[in-house]
């Protein structure tokens, strides 16, 4: 039954483009049809709309399995120094679109559509998000990957395989409820099982699950089975696939043959269920360390399989123990993977039999470690009685570790018995703890933060001690996003008009954007970005009412805050400002303002209480101003629930104000604000993070800063007193009073007392209110540049041709040219 060449094939596209000399045999445009009578059986023209999706992918793997088999053929026949990256977190989102863009397939789109009669935007709604992780630092780890491979840079994320990603988010009458997100109940057409290449986990303890946490059943070791399944990490072009490795935890014994003859089924069959549970879901909690046991064991777990499969791959391609660092450059993508130090040093002492010296050397050079947040609430610190119970000879060497290094700090500075309670790995007083960021920087010859100001905290405020240690270990490295999922991909209009005004290089060296700087004073140039913008808003608007059955205009700004939600963020000083504002123009309907959608989204870490109440709040806010005739036509507010890499590649290029607005000194870097930027949104943010960077960049007077410094928020807060604004500003209280006086939960009394007890009772910790009249005044001149659209325009082109150094394609460069020495090299 399958269908007649009609057209042009992947293969005669991809032969067009110049791209890889390996030949495609067996590709040609039957691929799709062939996959849906063989994996399917079924007749293709009764395909449903999931069956042509998973045909459609397949279909494209075939396409590049060749490029993907001969890149790392390339990489064991030239033994070229390799990246692992490693990553507790993942946040890929959806595939399909990405690698036909990447394998520059994109006529297949229009091709397919002709000759096939299928929608392929209608196939990649099919396609559920790979959510394996919660926010920024799950999304970082995907845009390195990509840029990785695009770089030609040979290398390998390796992560896990939850079953269940990040949770689904509902919203019941402003209350956040979380459902679990199966991804994988449909096979998954990209991941390849590799069952024969599986990794034996050995643990000091049989143990049992239970409400995520590890309880100790008996003794004796046991063992859990990793089993890796591979993605294709598609560089742009198509030269290099790299892969991305994901651990599915497994019972060795899928049937314990003692205790079933022993009479016990359920209890043979029930072991299993255990071993399995380590890969089982993802911890919901950004920027906070939980402390679950089970997750220790998902860390080890990550940590142990990733290194065996380092080194077998290591000794296969011939290398001597003593070229490690040579060869293989591992970076910790936070402490969350800290364990690989004393499992690299475990493996090269008992397994190559090296001494402790050599072993110690080859285990600094080799590793390397990021630091993502400051916040005391995130520093992981694990009990060292877990790890007596499931590591006990990794507790052994941590102790050696911090024998040998406090020595030498003690030799340095005799008698300062502060300095080595601080630096100590160990944690001493009631339960001890193993401090994870303290052994990641001994263990690693490289600590990193993420964005210049956060670089510079860590290593003067946050460990001082560890920078006078090791100075020429800290260094930073500013984060950046993929221009092709980010711009390429999620905004067409405005990457064709970029490729029209610049040429298409910008794709994979985004400095290019530059050349664009000079059209910012070309009126006909800002006419075509408004439509490219324009045409993003009324994509955008289609999406939500189809997906989310929400209807905004397309002709108002849109002001967006789309992140976790978090105090530290300050979605609530967005709320609180909304509130000021909804009040002038009830007291002065014809204050001339332009209509304004202000858009939140984000989930919040199910335990978070306070973050639930923030949503609520949002909501709650949304539904009395959206139905107050006062403000009707010029202030909306939205609560879009379900925050994921989907929505924000659909939301961002509409956007057209990017709220970036955490207490200065909290965001370690941002990278959503970098696409908002890349996007040609203005940003209205606090000197914080990467939006000081952004400002730089784009100039300042292309963006809206406000608020206090880092400086003032961390040098004390002595002075702060935010009831001092709720009694001396009329409109913070006006505004602060209808929150707590149930004007918007006039069903639900009392149900914003916990922000009034945050912001007045417990002092505002994250100073909303010190920053609240600079951040409306702001907002009043971001209102105004807005009336004047061609002025507008003219900031957010600038903003986007300079917006180079956000490229995560730089940020690798960096990487690999200071950190891990590696460079590319080129499949054949
Ligand atoms: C960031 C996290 C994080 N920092 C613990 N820290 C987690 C910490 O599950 N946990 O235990 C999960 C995530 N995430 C973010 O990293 C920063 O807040 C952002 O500012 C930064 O842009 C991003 C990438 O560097």
């Amino acid at each position: 039954p399958a269908a007649a060449p009609s057209a042009k094939g992947p293969l005669e596209i991809l032969q067009e483009y110049g791209c890889g000399s390996v030949p495609f045999s067996g590709a040609n445009d039957a691929l799709y049809e062939r996959r849906l009578v063989f994996d399917h059986v079924i007749e293709p023209a009764t395909a449903t709309p999931r069956e042509q999706f998973e045909a459609l992918s397949a279909a494209v793997r075939d396409v590049l399995a060749q490029r993907w088999v001969e890149t790392s053929r390339r990489h064991d026949t030239a033994n070229p120094k390799q990246v692992y990256y490693l990553s507790m977190e993942f946040l890929i989102g959806r595939s399909l679109a990405n690698n036909v863009a990447n394998l520059l397939l994109s006529p297949l789109g229009a091709w397919f559509e002709k000759s096939k009669g299928v929608s392929l935007a209608r196939l990649i709604e099919e396609e559920p998000d790979a959510g394996l992780g919660n926010g920024g630092l799950g999304r970082l780890a995907a845009c390195c990957i990509d840029s990785l491979a695009t770089l030609d840079v040979p290398a390998v994320g390796y992560g896990l395989r939850y079953d269940f990603g990040i949770f689904r988010q509902e919203l019941r009458d402003g209350n956040q409820v979380e459902q679990p997100d199966p991804w994988l109940t449909e096979p998954d057409p990209w991941e390849v099982a590799r069952p024969g290449e599986q990794v034996t986990v050995p643990v000091g303890c049989t143990f049992e699950v239970r409400h995520g946490d590890v309880r100790v059943k008996h003794a004796q070791p046991m063992n859990i089975l990793g089993v890796p399944y591979d993605r294709p990490v598609v560089g742009y072009g198509g030269r290099t696939i790299n892969t991305l490795r994901l651990w599915r935890a497994a019972s060795p014994n899928v049937f314990d043959f003692g205790e079933f003859s022993g009479g016990d089924f359920f209890g043979a069959v029930g072991d299993r269920v255990l071993a399995e549970s380590v890969t089982r879901v993802l911890y919901p909690d950004d920027s906070t360390a939980r402390g679950r046991s089970l997750r220790f064991l998902q860390e080890y777990f990550l940590v142990r399989c990733s290194l065996d499969d380092i080194v077998k791959r290591f000794r296969r391609r011939g290398n001597d123990w003593a070229a490690l660092p040579d060869k293989v450059a591992i970076q910790l993508n936070d402490t969350h993977p800290a364990m690989a130090v004393p499992e690299l040093l475990r493996i090269l002492l008992d397994e190559a039999g090296l001494g402790w010296d050599q072993a110690w050397d080859l285990t600094v050079r080799t590793l390397a470690y990021t630091n993502h947040t400051l916040l005391p609430e995130a520093l992981e610190k694990w009990p060292v009685e877990l790890f007596e119970a499931l590591l006990p000879r990794h507790l052994e060497l941590v102790y050696e570790i911090n024998r040998r290094f406090l020595g030498d700090v003690a030799a340095k500075h005799p008698g300062d018995e502060g300095r080595l309670a601080r630096v100590s790995l160990i944690e001493e007083g009631g339960a001890r703890k193993v401090r994870m960021a303290n052994l990641a920087i001994v263990g690693t010859h490289s600590t990193n933060g993420v964005a210049a100001i956060h670089s510079e905290l860590l290593r003067t405020a946050t460990v001082p001690d560890f920078a006078e240690v090791f100075p020429e270990r800290f260094n930073n490295k500013t984060n950046g996003v993929t221009p092709r999922r980010w711009l390429l991909l999620a905004n067409p209009d405005l990457a064709a008009l970029l490729t029209d005004a610049v040429g298409p290089e910008w794709v994979t060296n985004l400095a290019h954007l530059r050349k664009a700087d000079g059209l910012a004073d070309d009126p006909a140039f800002r006419a075509k970005f408004l439509v490219a913008k324009r045409a993003a808003k009324l994509r955008f608007v289609d999406w939500l009412k189809a997906t989310a059955g929400i209807a905004v205009d397309p002709d108002t700004l849109f002001d967006v805050q789309i992140k976790r939600i978090h105090e530290y963020k300050r979605q609530l000083l967005n709320a609180i400002q909304v509130v000021v504002w909804y009040n002038r123009l009830r007291a002065n309907p014809s204050l001339a303002v332009p209509p304004r959608t202000v858009l939140f989204a984000g989930k919040a870490a199910p335990a978070y209480h306070l973050a639930k109440v923030i949503i609520k709040l949002v909501a709650a806010i949304g539904k009395v101003v959206n139905a107050d005739p006062a403000t009707r036509g010029k202030l909306r507010v939205e609560f879009l629930p379900n925050y994921s890499c989907t929505l924000a590649e659909h939301l961002i290029p509409a956007a057209d104000l990017s709220e970036q607005i955490s207490t200065a000194g909290y965001e370690a870097s941002g990278t959503s604000n970098m696409k908002f930027m890349m996007n040609g949104a203005l940003t209205v943010g606090t000197r914080d993070g990467a939006n000081i960077e952004i400002a730089e960049e784009a100039g300042q007077e292309n963006v809206f800063m406000f608020g206090l410094t880092a400086d003032q928020v961390l040098g004390g807060r002595g002075w702060y007193n935010p009831q001092w604004h709720y009694e001396n500003e009329p409109e913070t209280r006006a505004a602060l009073n209808l929150i707590f006086d149930n004007h918007f939960c006039p069903d639900e009394p009392g149900a914003f007392e916990a922000i009034r007890e945050t912001l007045l009772g417990k002092g505002d910790y994250y100073m909303h209110l010190a920053d609240l009249t600079e951040y409306v005044e702001t907002q009043r001149g971001v209102m105004a540049l807005y009336a004047d659209r061609d002025a507008w325009a003219k900031k957010a082109v600038h903003n986007v041709a300079r917006s180079g150094k956000f490229s995560s394609d730089r940020t690798i460069f960096e990487y690999c040219r200071d950190v891990w020495r590696a460079g590319p090299c080129r499949p054949a």
